[in-house]
């Protein structure tokens, strides 16, 4: 089964938290604090892979989760690390988000890509003992991993896409150019999924032909297979139009042709300027005394595209266009790879949600998601957004409740990564 898109979720796990604990020994009335760090959540790596060819397995498996970090323990024990989850996909996978459609990552190269990153693990107390601090009764706790849904799109990686109508013999053409073994029949839709051949031209130059379902009148609105199999050829380098111009099934090739490029221009207006290469196939049929060929010839070379004639079923002609094709790809830009347009959205700071405020001796760790998120949108070596950080943090009475509560200058305030002194 031939599956080119799939929607899959993916959470990368949360930290682990940092442990409170004192040292103890005989002998040793006092011992100082050490709790553990927490383990970092696992994340969520995307890598491609040459033997995958469809996105089928995500059919089956739409949830992919990393796990989490341990949490910290007494002796300075660390918690493990979570373990990272890695999705391997196809070669030409696009990944993007599902509620914008922006896109995320192609996946054309070999680099790995950390779609999600899991969460830290928090401190344990013994980070937070100072002269004066001696036995923090504190630990952080471990943030959570991020989390989003995703849309997978294969699209295949070729230079060259057969286009046209079905039936018209494009599947025989990569048969008789390539090693490829596509299925070729006497009717419409004999191609149901793409097919890609490696098409030698001389030692050490080669190309790769797609082959995709023909595409009927209307294929924008659903007609026939519809036009989702264009995606197979959106970073095709060249286009091959195969029109069939033997009239065999009472069709006009002008009208054919021009059905196609307004298809073309229906799915994506980039797709109908894509160098096309045209080529009249079944030559060897044509009826005697049939205009069909010369007309269509006429038409399409007035227009200005390279014209070839065929028949691929006695190999006619294809060498001449192989030869064409290798020799215009010479000067096309590479694949098309797709830019990530994905925009993180803003980050919503709700101060109403709730916020814990604790008090250790003179530190207050002051906690809460909204706070979390703030900080990580806030550059401290700026000063204008050190005030904005600290307006935000008035506005939301954190100060005023922690006044209610005794705190007194110079008291060190702990919020996630960040300390600081209270300062009235
Ligand atoms: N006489 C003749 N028949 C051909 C030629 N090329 C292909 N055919 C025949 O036309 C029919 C359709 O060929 P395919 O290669 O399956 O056509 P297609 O364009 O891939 O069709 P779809 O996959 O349905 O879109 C088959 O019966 C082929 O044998 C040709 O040059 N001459
Ligand atoms: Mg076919």
């Amino acid at each position: 089964m031939f599956i080119d898109k799939a929607t899959i979720s993916v959470k990368a796990g949360k930290g682990g938290d940092g442990a409170v604990a004192f040292h103890r020994e005989k002998y040793v009335p006092a011992g100082g604090p050490d709790g553990g760090d927490g383990g970092h959540g696992g994340s969520i790596i995307v890598v491609s892979d040459d033997n995958m060819s469809t996105l089928m397995d995500f059919r089956y498996k739409r949830k992919y989760v990393a796990e989490n970090g341990m949490n910290g323990q007494g002796k300075r024990c660390s918690g493990k690390n979570g373990g990272d989850t890695f999705i391997k996909v196809p070669r030409g996978t696009l990944i993007r988000d599902k509620e914008t459609g922006g896109i995320i990552k192609d996946m054309t190269d070999s680099a790995p890509f950390v779609l999600v990153k899991g969460g830290r693990g928090g401190w344990g107390n013994h980070h937070f003992a100072t002269p004066t601090r001696q036995t923090p009764r504190f630990a952080k706790p471990g943030t959570n991993g991020e989390a989003r849904e995703v849309v997978l799109e294969l699209k295949l990686l070729a230079d060259v896409g057969l286009v046209g109508f079905p039936n018209v013999g494009k599947s025989t053409l990569l048969s008789v150019v390539s090693k490829a073994h596509p299925k070729i029949a006497n009717y419409h839709f004999t191609t149901l999924f793409p097919n890609l051949g490696v098409v030698y031209i001389s030692e050490g130059r080669s190309f790769v032909m797609a082959d995709i379902p023909g595409i009927i009148e209307g294929a924008s609105e659903g007609a026939g297979l519809g036009h989702d199999f264009l995606r197979h050829v959106d970073r095709c380098r060249l286009l091959v139009h195969v029109v069939d111009v033997s009239g065999s099934e009472g069709r006009d090739p002008i009208e054919d042709f021009e059905a196609i490029n307004n298809e073309l221009r229906e799915y994506n207006h980039e797709l109908a300027e894509r160098p096309q290469i045209v080529v009249a196939n079944k030559i060897d049929i044509l009826p005697e005394g049939s205009e069909l060929l010369s007309e269509f010839r006429d038409y399409v070379t007035e227009l200005g595209y390279d014209f070839f004639e065929m028949s691929a079923a006695t190999h006619t002609g294809t060498q001449e266009l192989i030869k064409a094709v290798g020799e215009k790809l010479m000067n096309l830009p590479p694949i098309k790879i797709f830019e990530a347009d994905y925009i993180e959205p803003e980050i919503v700071i709700d101060t109403s949600e709730e916020v814990s405020i604790e008090q250790y001796d003179d530190v207050w760790v002051v906690e809460g998601p909204w706070l979390e998120k703030l900080i990580s949108t806030i550059n401290f070596t700026d000063y204008e957004s050190r005030m904005h950080f600290d307006r935000i943090l008035r506005e939301a009475k954190i100060f005023e409740r922690m006044e209610a509560m005794g705190v007194k200058d110079g008291d060190v305030i702990s919020m996630y990564n960040l300390e600081f002194s209270y300062q009235s």
